[in-house]
């Protein structure tokens, strides 16, 4: 990626620092959500969609994940919602003339940001072989190259059908079945780069890959701990969350690197006493060394095994499997290899044990920071024995909490885009709609890459998202879609990923949460489950941002009837018509939603069963939730190199950039900074202020380098730093992934910091 955008892209990154923020939310909130939403969607407008956002006859809020709670305030939404619904409401509107003017080259030279701020596209768009620029092509045109490039395929496994969180349970289940009923199971999606590593430590140690507690069940804790998360930023509704728990008495624990301010206390805009006193959170602050979390559980394990009474040994007994095993490698957690892998010191985790112990009811939230490692697998499985141990599963007030990120992640996992699909998901989409769904597994995120790069993968269809900006090593896999025959992008608005093609390429506009959706049978809604499990309706309120944009279900249906022709059996129009009739098949396929229409119907929605937390119940391969034993892991850091994590600013959703700024971490006017401990940065003779390359070190021995990111003395813990993604993904390196969940380790980078030659 370009250091520097070009001459008149008019985003210039020039970070400045400011003071570190002690608090989250609070009047400044709110005064900078009014500001942003006003400018890209003046005041009515602002007014209309804010009152919407998360109401039971709105619309799901874009941001994150977080569910609603039953009763909702007017206004349900956090300043960062604020600005999701912002970006997409927006005014600004990107035109076949937009394209005329913007040739593929000025495209790709462009900041992300720069295209984002473009606005909504209004009208597909075709670049044809050869030529310079899109051009605004008919729906029908669109199909039929679809069709052919995807007819011409020497095997259905050489196209990709990729899939952004943000897609509704509607769609997505429309987009499986296609890929599906085409022949092959290649349905990557974000998950694998966020919460597969979640998924895959939860689905074998608990049977179900979700989190087991409610908004409930967070209320009436006694200990909560926050490992790897940022919710001030990425879950701003959590904050309320926190802070009826801790008005109930219960206690906070964070484990993170760095100090995040919305853990440190969380000024409620809801409330008049929330602005102006605001409520403490943490407790406790663990300042953890990246990637120290399954020594720090290891260990919290081994003390609460030596502490008489501690263990709750009638659940062990009853319902888990492995505790032997299990119990022999805990004792054999180590006070100095802990101290040294966390950076903690030991009156910290003594006082965090005392905490543990002092608790009956304990959930463990966490998020990217503890996903993102190449032993994140093992890091949760650590996490699912420190619950076991003590009884914290399927008992009010306690259990897992991976917070997931996109809005409807969680639901598109559920509808069967996985590229591992279960047989019996497949049995039940074969007896439902009569075709014999390949049994071979697909491919994730990361091998999908591969097999462009190696051009084995020829057609890239991506249902949302901006795949080339979110994946790793930006320039392996920028290369590897340029080699693709066909790319495809079902977006709302513009980013890279529409800049880096292949030998043809489509950009299909689509609606968005917030457009109203009409078909031929009247008034839409869609579908989509948050991270607690609760399935419910959103409904868009605003007319669509162009008359020619069509909705994601119509876009697959109209799709499979032009890839499928008149041999498939599957009623794809009438879906288009009226999704109501998908609805109908998801209640036949998936298990949890029966009555799926009546249910949906309920202003709020309805719950998924979840055997663990509502029975105690595990289906595992054993029958019981199972301890794990396996070997303590933590990164090995050279000398004179820093452990880089890449994680969020306050003004982006993902590669969607809001803006320059960081508030909380006091940076504003620029992204590309790096967050170093005062006392590293002191040994590497790097002074605040001075500008840095970041290199990337990994065993295949070919530099990764981002240039040019002024560096900044930062509280974070010794012998880590702290970028922002997507700018850092050129360093992280393809097969630098999680084990198991094949997740990209994008919090683990080592790095080596060179002093720019400028400076
Ligand atoms: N406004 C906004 N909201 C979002 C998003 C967004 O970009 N913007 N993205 C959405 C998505 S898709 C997701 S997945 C979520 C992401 O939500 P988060 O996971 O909160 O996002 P990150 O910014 O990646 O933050 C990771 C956190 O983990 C910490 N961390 C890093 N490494 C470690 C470690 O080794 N151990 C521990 N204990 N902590 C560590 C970091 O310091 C940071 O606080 O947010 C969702 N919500
Ligand atoms: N280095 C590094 N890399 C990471 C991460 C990290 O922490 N560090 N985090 C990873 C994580 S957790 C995730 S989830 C991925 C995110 O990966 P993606 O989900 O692929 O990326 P986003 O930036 O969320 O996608 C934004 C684009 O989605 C499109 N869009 C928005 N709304 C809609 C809609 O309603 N419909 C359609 N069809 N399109 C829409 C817009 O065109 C927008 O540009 O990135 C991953 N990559
Ligand atoms: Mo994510």
């Amino acid at each position: 990626m370009a250091t520097k955008p070009p001459e008149g892209d008019p985003v210039q990154d020039a970070p400045q620092v400011e003071g570190v923020q002690h608090a989250a939310a609070g009047l400044q909130a709110i005064g900078h959500t009014l500001r942003i939403a006003q400018r890209q969607m003046g005041m009515r407008r602002t007014a209309q969609t804010l009152l919407k956002v998360n109401q039971k006859d709105g619309f799901d809020c874009p941001g994150c994940a977080w569910p609603e709670g039953d009763k909702r305030h007017v206004a349900e939404f956090c300043e960062n919602g604020a600005k999701a619904v912002a970006e997409e409401a927006t005014l600004r509107r990107v035109t076949p003339a937009f394209f005329a003017a913007h040739p593929l080259a000025d495209l790709a030279s462009r900041s992300g940001y720069w295209l984002g701020q473009q606005g909504r596209i209004t009208e597909p768009v075709y670049l044809a072989e050869g030529a310079d620029r899109y051009e605004a092509v008919t729906w029908e045109r669109a199909f039929a190259i679809i069709a052919e490039e995807l007819r011409a395929l020497a095997s259905p496994d050489e196209a990709l059908f990729y899939t952004s969180g943000r897609t509704s349970n509607e769609a997505a289940f429309l987009l499986q079945l296609f890929a599906r009923e085409f022949g092959t199971n290649n349905l990557p999606d974000c998950s694998n780069m966020c919460h597969e590593s979640s998924g895959s430590a939860l689905t074998e140690t608990l049977g179900v890959g979700k989190g087991s507690v409610s908004l409930e069940d967070l209320h009436r804790a006694d200990l909560i701990i926050v490992a790897g998360q940022n919710p001030g930023t990425n879950h701003p509704r959590m904050l309320s969350a926190l802070e009826k728990a801790k008005h109930s008495g219960a206690r906070i624990i964070s484990v993170n690197p760095l100090p995040e301010a919305g853990l440190e206390k969380f000024r409620n805009p809801q409330t008049p006493q929330g602005l102006l006193k605001g409520t403490s959170l943490t407790d406790l602050f663990l300042q953890i060394r990246i990637g120290g979390d399954q020594a720090l559980f290891r260990l919290l394990n081994r003390l609460v095994l030596e502490t008489p009474g501690a263990v709750d040994e009638d659940f062990v007994r009853e319902h888990t499997h492995g505790y032997e095993e299990f119990a022999a490698a805990a004792r054999a957690a180590d006070w100095d290899e802990t101290l040294a892998a966390t950076g903690l010191d030991r009156a910290e985790i003594e006082r965090a044990l005392g905490m543990v112990l002092a608790s009956k009811r304990t959930i463990v939230c966490w998020a990217m920071g503890l996903t993102q490692h190449k032993h994140a697998v093992p890091t949760i499985r650590e996490v699912v024995n420190f619950l076991l141990l003590r009884g914290n599963i399927g008992r009010p007030g306690a259990g897992v909490c991976p917070v997931r990120g996109h809005s409807n992640v969680q639901g598109d996992r559920t509808m069967g885009i996985f590229e591992r699909p279960a047989p019996a998901f497949l049995d039940a989409l074969e007896r439902e709609f009569g075709f014999a769904p390949p049994r071979h597994h697909g491919l994730d995120v990361v091998r999908s890459i591969r097999a462009l790069r190696d051009g084995e993968a020829k057609v890239f269809f991506a249902m949302g998202g901006n795949f080339v900006g979110a994946t790793p090593d930006t320039e392996v896999t920028e290369a590897a879609m340029r080699r693709a025959r066909l790319t495809v992008h079902v977006s709302t608005k513009l980013n890279r990923s529409h800049a880096v093609t292949g030998a043809r390429a489509l950009v299909l506009p689509t609606l968005g949460r917030t457009d109203r959706d009409e078909q031929k049978s009247g008034r839409q809604f869609v579908t989509v489950e948050d991270s607690m499990g609760m399935v419910h309706a959103s409904r868009g309120n605003l007319p669509p941002a162009s008359p020619h944009l069509l909705s994601e279900p119509a876009i697959v249906a109209r799709m499979a009837r032009a890839v499928l022709g008149p041999e498939s059996a599957t009623p794809w129009e009438e879906f288009e018509k009226d999704y109501a009739t998908v609805r109908d098949r998801i209640a036949r396929v998936v298990p949890g939603f029966e009555d799926f229409n009546a249910r949906i119907a309920h202003p709020g929605g309805f719950t998924l069963p979840h055997a663990p937390r509502d029975e105690r119940r595990f289906p595992t391969a054993t029958g019981k939730a199972n301890f794990t034993a396996a070997p303590v892991e933590y990164p090995e850091l050279p000398e004179g190199r820093l452990l880089l994590q890449t994680l969020r600013s306050h003004d982006q959703y993902n590669t969607t950039i809001y803006g320059l700024d960081d508030r909380y971490r006091g940076i504003k006017g620029g992204r590309r900074v790096v967050l170093v401990n005062a006392a590293d940065a002191g040994e590497l003779g790097l002074a605040d202020g001075s500008y840095a390359d970041l290199v990337s070190e990994w065993t295949d021995g070919v530099e990764r380098r981002a240039r040019g990111f002024r560096v900044v003395h930062y509280p974070t813990a010794r012998g880590c730093a702290a970028a922002y993604y997507p700018e850092t993904n050129v360093l992280v390196p393809l097969d630098a992934t999680a084990d198991t969940s094949n997740t990209p380790a994008s919090k683990s980078v080592v790095v080596r910091l060179e002093q720019s030659p400028a400076d």
